[in-house]
């Protein structure tokens, strides 16, 4: 037994998901997960809401709340989906909590200490009526290329030139629409990432087991260009973690706040002491996931993000960690392994929040319950290149893999079952040559979809696994107990008792993909307990249910999606210019 910890990147506040933020870390994140606890794993599963930077704001701004409100709210309707996804965190934290705001002044502290901090003087606007000053995306103006009136301080929309918000003509703030605004002098905090070249690279060159697409993003940044520049952390925004060191003020930083992407992936700490007080341990509890010296050094750490989050996570957050552990005193756990993942598109298209193109994490559970959702996103996840949400592939996938063959056969086995022999496992007979044939197979199949969840390859995992079912399918068709059943009752019985004892593994196998169903078959045979009772020796657990062993018919565990309905959805989902 291992212990496990694992972390999904942290979704936005601004907004609630689409289908391509949920494949693109929690989904994937949860389905390792149960499959490390499944096997026996201490696992402790970590997400959050990352909740400041400008897009809060804006997005709060937006819906006429206070940012703090807008975000509790948010914070617990993203709560309520995952749930809805059936994402099994141990905690859903938020980057906004005190124990963030704690931890992320404290490391500040610590790399000041370490002198990795610089403090530098920039030039930003500033606005007199608003009394701040503002980002890049609150000042709009002419774009000086097209006209375009509404062109932002970092990028005119209609032309897509990169701008500064001195380029614009008739600058004006967002905020207020106020034009006074004038350019002053501001101080912000740099890390000094490239101090730490060397040693990002030596550690990158440790992980030979990390995916290309992980090492080859992190390269790229640490060798190229300025990719390793060193980064303001700080900004001039209200809403924040206030900049403080340590729990002392940082002279000269008043008013300013940490920048979103320094104080969130801290969060994933942050996060797990937040677990630690809502379950009343004290904080050795979440010291031994995270500090090697207090427990952590046999801890294996997997983060799952979407590839633009990689070099946060292989450049900025492990020269935060390495660089607060300068004197050797602070030894963090650095990530061991990163599953990066490509885009989902949707038909061809990119999902668009501001065109409603596509589909979000609320319709789709309104639409269909979340295990046909689970297994055509984990089966088609975006992992060696970008794949495309298709309607028709979901219903393809649903309708074959779902309702043709796990679904089938489950209710194929039960219903001949109660038919013929009562509601409980069948006497008589006993495995022969086609039930240790299929248990061969099955046990060579099993030993396959462990090793593509060792070496986190999920389509693979997901492809053995519907290989798994199928399997049981050609057994049952070709032992066919309903012909059986005249002759030889005897042999039609163990045909039978091998069914229900495959349903049962198909529960257990099938639970990091399908977690409903899963439960919904275990209760069926009466053997919930066995969710995590994952087999050891396969003819083993397909002797598991004896004899006399009484179970229920399962409900139809999945329904077909009709062609009319597809292309009602079709229609429904495809944005505003569809
Ligand atoms: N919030 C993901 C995004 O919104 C970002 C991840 C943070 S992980 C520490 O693109
Ligand atoms: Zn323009």
């Amino acid at each position: 037994m291992a212990r496990i910890l694992v972390t999904s990147a942290l979704p936005y506040i601004n907004g609630i998901k689409h289908l391509g933020n949920l494949i693109g870390s929690m989904l994937p994140a949860d389905a390792y997960a149960r499959y490390c606890r499944a096997r026996g794993h201490e696992v402790l599963l970590i997400c959050a809401t990352d909740e400041h930077g400008t897009p809060a704001e804006l997005a709060a701004a937006k819906a006429g709340q206070p940012v703090a409100d807008y975000c509790a709210e948010m914070w617990a309707v993203q709560k309520r989906l995952g749930e809805g996804f059936r994402l099994s965190f141990d905690f859903f934290g938020r980057s906004s909590s005190a124990r963030n705001h704690q931890l992320t002044q404290h490391l500040a502290g610590r790399l000041a200490e370490a002198g990795l901090i610089e403090e530098r003087a920039e030039k930003q606007v500033y606005s007199q009526a608003d009394g701040r000053f503002l980002p890049d995306r609150y000042i709009e103006g002419t774009c000086p290329e097209c006209g375009y009136a509404r062109a932002r301080g970092d990028q005119c929309e209609n032309c897509t030139k990169q701008l500064d918000p001195t380029d614009l003509i008739e600058p004006r703030s967002v905020i207020s629409g106020s034009t006074d605004l004038e350019v002053r002098e501001t101080r912000h905090l740099y890390l000094k990432q490239s101090a730490m070249r060397e040693r990002l690279n030596a550690w990158i060159d440790a992980q030979a087991d990390w995916p290309l697409l992980t090492t080859s993003i992190a390269r790229k940044w640490l060798n190229e260009g300025d990719g390793l520049r060193d980064r303001g952390i700080t900004r001039d925004l209200d809403w924040g973690i206030p900049v403080r060191r340590g729990s002392e003020d940082w002279p000269g930083m008043a008013g300013k706040v940490f920048y979103v992407w320094f104080d969130a992936p801290i969060e994933y700490i942050a996060a797990t002491a937040e677990w630690a007080d809502a379950q009343g341990l004290g904080d050795e509890a979440w010291q031994r996931w995270w500090r090697e010296d207090l427990g952590a050094h046999d801890v294996r750490y997997v983060q799952f993000m979407a590839k633009d989050n990689v070099p946060f996570h292989t450049l900025s957050f492990p020269v935060t960690l390495m660089g607060a552990n300068f004197d050797g005193a602070e030894p963090w756990k650095l990530v061991d392994y990163i599953k990066g993942f490509n885009w989902l598109t949707y038909e061809g298209g990119k999902f668009s929040t501001s065109q409603g193109r596509g589909v979000f994490m609320d319709q789709a559970l309104d639409i269909l319950p979340s295990d046909y959702w689970r297994w055509w996103l984990l089966a088609n996840a975006p992992e060696g290149s970008d794949s495309d949400f298709t309607w028709a592939a979901f219903q393809g996938g649903v309708n074959k893999d779902l309702a043709d063959v796990l679904g089938n056969f489950v209710s194929r086995v039960t219903k001949f079952c109660r038919a013929k022999f009562g509601e409980a496992v069948p006497e008589g007979g006993e495995y022969g040559e086609a039930e240790a044939a299929v248990t061969a197979e099955i046990a060579r199949r099993t030993k396959a979809y462990e090793d593509h969840w060792e070496a986190m390859e999920i389509r693979k995992a997901a492809a053995e696994l519907r290989a798994i079912w199928a399997a049981g399918n050609e057994y049952l068709q070709a032992a066919a107990p309903w012909v059986t059943i005249k002759q030889d009752p005897g042999r039609a019985a163990a045909s039978i008792r091998m069914g229900l004892n495959l349903i049962r593994l198909y529960a257990i196998l099938s639970r990091p993909f399908v977690p409903d169903a899963s439960d919904a078959m275990l209760a069926a045979l009466g053997v919930e307990g066995d969710a995590e009772a994952w087999p050891g020796d396969i003819g083993e657990a397909l002797s598991a249910l004896p004899a006399g062993h009484g179970f229920t018919v399962p409900s139809n565990l999945f329904a077909k999606i009709s062609d009319d309905a597809r292309e009602e959805m079709e229609a429904r989902f495809a944005g505003e210019n569809g």
